[in-house]
């Protein structure tokens, strides 16, 4: 259940075509929620099984480009990028966080697919575990909620 943000109409459905669920492979426990929240809010949203499929990545820096290729392809009505970053000693995560979301924000662009952003720029890791199920909600969820909000607001802009 979506927890924080705007509260969308519980009409809205997934509709016909795939969604691709681009997963980074860092922080295990946490991706495995943040990707069973994404398959959860497109099955409860009407979207079969078949309509979900999850690809890997090595780490978050590798989401822009598999998610851009997957917005290419043609074969994905939407592509929801999955990946948690937390904070080190040093500041790589600001590195990885700033060319996670420029590189999404071009891929959607580029590809006129929606690019959803499903990053997690924590502090520590408790700041992970309550984004992923905890007290702060599910970002999958709600990545995945935005992904079908953009799916029908582009068919409805295109007129169809
Ligand atoms: N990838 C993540 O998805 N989450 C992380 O928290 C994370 N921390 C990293 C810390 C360092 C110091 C480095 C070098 C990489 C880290 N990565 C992390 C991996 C990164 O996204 C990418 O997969 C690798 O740098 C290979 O391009």
């Amino acid at each position: 259940m979506q927890k924080t943000g705007p509260t969308l109409t519980e009409t809205l459905t997934a509709g016909e075509g795939r969604y691709a669920i681009v997963a980074a492979r860092w922080h295990a426990e946490i991706m495995d929620a943040l990707i069973a929240g994404a398959r959860q809010t497109l099955g409860s949203r009407g979207a079969d099984e078949s309509q979900a499929e999850v690809l890997r990545v090595p780490g978050s820096f590798e989401l822009p480009l598999a998610c851009e290729q997957a917005a290419l392809s043609g074969k994905y009505v939407a592509v929801i990028a999955l990946g948690v970053v937390i904070q080190g000693e040093t500041p790589h995560n600001e590195y990885i966080n700033m060319a996670v979301a420029n590189g999404l924000m071009q891929a959607g662009q580029k590809s006129g697919i929606p690019v959803l952003f499903g990053l997690l720029t924590c502090r520590t890791m408790e700041q992970a575990l309550d984004r992923a199920g905890g007290k702060v909600g599910n970002k999958g969820e709600e990545a995945a909620l935005a992904a079908i909000e953009m799916v029908n607001l582009l068919r409805s802009i295109k007129g169809n």
